[in-house]
């Protein structure tokens, strides 16, 4: 919300300056420099500390194996990488994105919580050969939301799973 906020402040002035200026070519104000970006990575390594800056938008925890990537436009998303398989906050693959590269063969628990990203996900992509079982937590017992087979995605988990994942199991493929 801050960031977008920001953004449209920023058209208004934007508009404002060409309309003073009508005569020359003027020059285009320079794209802001993700404002908000850096407040809210400073704020994932205070809050969720264990990781560290490791790009303009990401943080990184675990030597890499998990990254956190904080785009500066809720639309504009990184695909998952191949070997990957990612949790995003939008739908449609958008927001903020939460990275995961590791499984174990006869399962590995992770928590999406470590990372500030608990009640969060609405859409997922599974870009290696593990499967992925997504848990809500918060109900007793746990309820299983959904599963992500190797290969597969979601570009919208549904109403009844939205934001509700908070936990993991992925086995080696
Ligand atoms: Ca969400």
């Amino acid at each position: 919300m801050r960031i977008r906020t920001a953004a449209c402040g920023f058209v208004a002035m934007a508009g404002m300056v060409v309309s003073a200026l009508p005569a020359q070519g003027q020059e285009v104000p320079p794209t802001p420099v993700q404002p908000g970006v850096q407040v809210q990575i400073d704020d994932q390594l205070a809050k969720f500390p264990g990781g560290a800056q490791t790009g303009a938008n990401e943080v990184s925890y675990r030597d890499g194996r998990v990254t956190l990537t904080i785009p500066a436009d809720m639309a504009a998303a990184d695909p998952c990488a191949t070997g990957a398989y990612c949790f995003y906050d939008g739908k449609d693959f958008t927001g903020r994105k939460l990275t995961f590269r590791d499984c174990g063969k006869t399962g590995l628990w992770q928590f999406l919580t470590d990372y500030g990203f608990g009640n969060k996900t609405s859409s997922w992509q599974n870009r290696t050969k593990h499967t992925v079982v997504v848990y809500d937590q918060a109900t007793q017992p746990p309820t299983t939301l959904w599963t992500e087979n190797p290969g597969a995605e979601s570009v919208n988990v549904g109403t009844a799973a939205d934001n509700k994942a908070d936990a993991f199991e992925t086995i080696c493929g």
